[in-house]
């Protein structure tokens, strides 16, 4: 094996091999043979054949498998100009300088990232985001910004997905260069679900922005500005821009709400604004923000700050295009939509029908609405592969301006009902959201706030205690971690402050953290962890790596592992992925450019005694066999 390794090893076929190649290359003394991409893939595809894969078990089935369709694209030439362009060309302060003289309505299709997010459990994977890349790039450049990444989708993407989120942004930069592309930013939770060490956020926010992010939108769970400050600062050398975001609660327009008035909106505003932002985002998060009190609120924040408004809502009342499009009336800069077919309920705002909604006014946009909806077009046969993954369909009642649950919690939270045998009770669950957050203070809810409420609403239904029974009683209870953190302040503080009594209810004789948390957390070391990861990466850690591994270190960990054991799983088509393949099917998947591998399934053989089974496989038309155990 010595030999067949040398004289077949790159180097040597090269003809670049000395005899300190020999001594140089240790891998030719790797007797155990190292298994070749082909083999792990072939061993995946074996094990998820046998063993299924675990994140669709008893879920619906999804019962496409043929590729998506995608729209014509003429692919010659040059790309058209688009924002990126744009922002290079004239620098950030010029750049926002023109967003505020367009008269078009500007538009940012979050369907990459919040539309998932909200629908699908965020579980779209690179392969099918990358298929439908060169359409964006070339028939929707009018685009202000694409979101794709940041939110869920950098935990989702390894825990579930078993990819890498880097890869994800590095590829679809590759194929869009053009037009801006968009993340959204936990503030000091960065990517995650709890406040991590300033010196990680700022890292974080240095490796976006070197891997192609170009607008930050960061916002703060309790609207709390000092812990908004070091992800904002952090953004300013990169260049990129500073989107920051006030997130939207209560009613402006209810007189008996006077915690989030007008007021409080449009001093935050302000602040974010001397803080340095370059665009303020008005962040419903729960589709809060009714059609008038969206002109009212726009109309306000034109007159009294100087950058440019992007406004992002999600339509689970239903009547959030017509915040928009009064928004838009009031002098709005920028919108948020999701294309058609990934449009309404949690998600966003149909993108396609209100931009052909302000055709002929004013706000017109430069977008081509024909080009818009054959991308929609494939992204509905694209959903189709996400089919176990669909949340379900529930319209919001009027009681959505009670309970303020977010869109992407408002599915999941009635799963996780249901899990505990509570779909039943999901009105009183929804309704103890509410009494929860008035036990809490009403907070800002929106990740990782509104995981707290909902933990905690769960926990009493369960239990079958109210508010106020708690309250009442002195009993030692289990309280979610969630809940702890939340009023222990390792979220951070609320400008109005936690209800002592309730702290002390939940906290008993835990002391809540005063203050920023950052201040107290200690540096985070990355030599050691460096250290710690270079088993799990193939060479030495990138600071990517690093990053993942202080956001979600066990999650980190086990993804390596995948790829360590399988390889890059993320070349397979979504329902191989997911299922596996069927007897006689004939895939091909491009492992790297120009190398192609035609992957035939055959069959399963028996079961062994040790519990294993060979897999058979055609590989470029040779008989293959893996050996995989047979866990099922
Ligand atoms: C996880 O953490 O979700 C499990 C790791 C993935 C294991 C892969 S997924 C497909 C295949 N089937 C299995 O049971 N394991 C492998
Ligand atoms: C997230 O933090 O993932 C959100 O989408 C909040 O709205
Ligand atoms: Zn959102």
């Amino acid at each position: 094996p010595f030999l067949t390794r040398l004289i077949e090893h790159p180097t040597f076929v090269a003809g670049n091999c000395t005899t300190r190649f020999i001594d140089e290359t240790p891998a030719l003394f790797d007797f155990v043979p190292r298994r070749d991409r082909a083999t792990k893939l072939l061993t995946y595809i074996g094990d998820v054949i046998v063993n299924g894969n675990p994140i669709v078990k008893g879920q619906p089935r999804a019962q496409r498998r043929e590729p998506a369709v995608l729209p014509e694209v003429d692919t010659r030439g040059p790309l058209p100009q688009g924002t990126r362009d744009r922002l290079k060309e004239l620098g950030v302060q010029g750049f926002t300088k023109w967003i505020k003289e367009q008269k078009p309505l500007l538009w940012t299709d979050t369907t990459m990232r919040d539309a998932h997010q909200s629908l699908l459990a965020t579980r779209f994977r690179t392969y099918d985001l990358a298929m439908i890349a060169d359409a964006y790039a070339r028939n929707a450049a009018d685009l202000f910004s694409i979101e794709m990444w940041g939110g869920a989708t950098f935990d989702t993407s390894m825990r579930f997905l078993k990819e890498s989120p880097w890869l994800r942004l590095e590829i679809l930069r590759e194929k869009i260069p053009n037009i801006l592309f968009q993340m959204l930013l936990r503030a000091s939770s960065a990517m995650g679900y709890a406040n991590y060490p300033d010196n990680v956020v700022v890292e974080c926010v240095r490796e976006s922005a070197a891997a192609g992010i170009d607008v930050f939108r960061i916002f703060d769970a309790l609207n709390w500005t000092p812990n908004m400050r070091v992800a904002m600062e952090a953004v300013q050398p990169t260049g990129a821009i500073c989107e920051a975001a006030i997130c939207y609660t209560g009613d402006i327009l209810n007189p008996k709400r006077t915690k989030y008035s007008l007021k409080y909106y449009v001093d935050l505003a302000k602040e974010l604004e001397r803080m340095g932002a370059h665009i303020l985002a008005i962040k419903d998060m729960a589709g809060l923000l009714k059609p008038h009190a969206a002109a009212v609120l726009v109309k306000a924040l034109k007159e009294e700050v100087d950058i440019p408004i992007h406004f992002h809502t999600h339509d689970t009342g239903g009547v959030q295009a017509a915040a928009i499009l009064n928004a838009a009336e009031a002098g709005l800069d920028i919108a948020d939509g999701a294309l058609a077919s990934m449009s309404g309920g949690t998600s966003q705002p149909n993108l396609n029908t209100m931009v052909e909604g302000l055709r002929f006014t004013p706000r017109a946009s430069n977008l081509d609405a024909a080009a818009l909806d054959a991308i929609s077009e494939y992204w509905r046969e694209a959903r189709e592969f996400y089919a176990p993954f669909e949340s379900p369909v529930l319209a919001a009642g009027a009681d959505l301006y009670q309970h303020e649950m977010p869109g992407g919690q408002y599915t999941n939270l009635f799963q996780q009902a249901q899990a505990l045998g509570l779909a039943s009770r999901w009105l009183e669950v929804c309704r103890v959201y509410a009494d929860v957050n008035q036990l809490f203070g009403d907070i800002v809810k929106v990740t990782p706030t509104s995981k707290a409420v909902g933990d905690m609403a769960l926990f009493l239904v369960a239990n079958d205690l109210s508010c106020a029974e708690l309250m009442a009683s002195e009993r030692e209870l289990a309280f979610p971690r969630s809940v702890l953190d939340l009023l222990g302040g390792k979220m951070g503080q609320t400008t109005f402050g936690f209800p002592k009594e309730v702290q002390k209810r939940i906290l008993r004789n835990e002391k809540p953290v005063e203050g920023r948390p950052g201040d107290t957390l200690p540096p985070a070391d990355f030599a050691a962890a460096e250290e710690k990861i270079a088993p799990l990466t193939e060479g030495e850690p990138t600071p990517q790596d690093v990053v993942s591994h202080f956001m979600y270190p066990q999650v980190f960990e086990q993804f390596a592992q995948h790829q360590q054991h399988y390889g890059d799983t993320g070349v397979l088509p979504t329902p191989v992925f997911l299922y596996g393949m069927e007897s006689q099917e004939e895939i091909a998947v491009d492992i790297e450019p120009g190398k192609t591998l035609i992957i035939k399934f055959l069959t399963v053989g028996e079961p062994h005694a040790d519990g294993t089974r060979g897999v058979f496989f055609e590989l470029n038309g040779q008989p293959r066999e893996v050996t995989v155990t047979d866990r099922s």
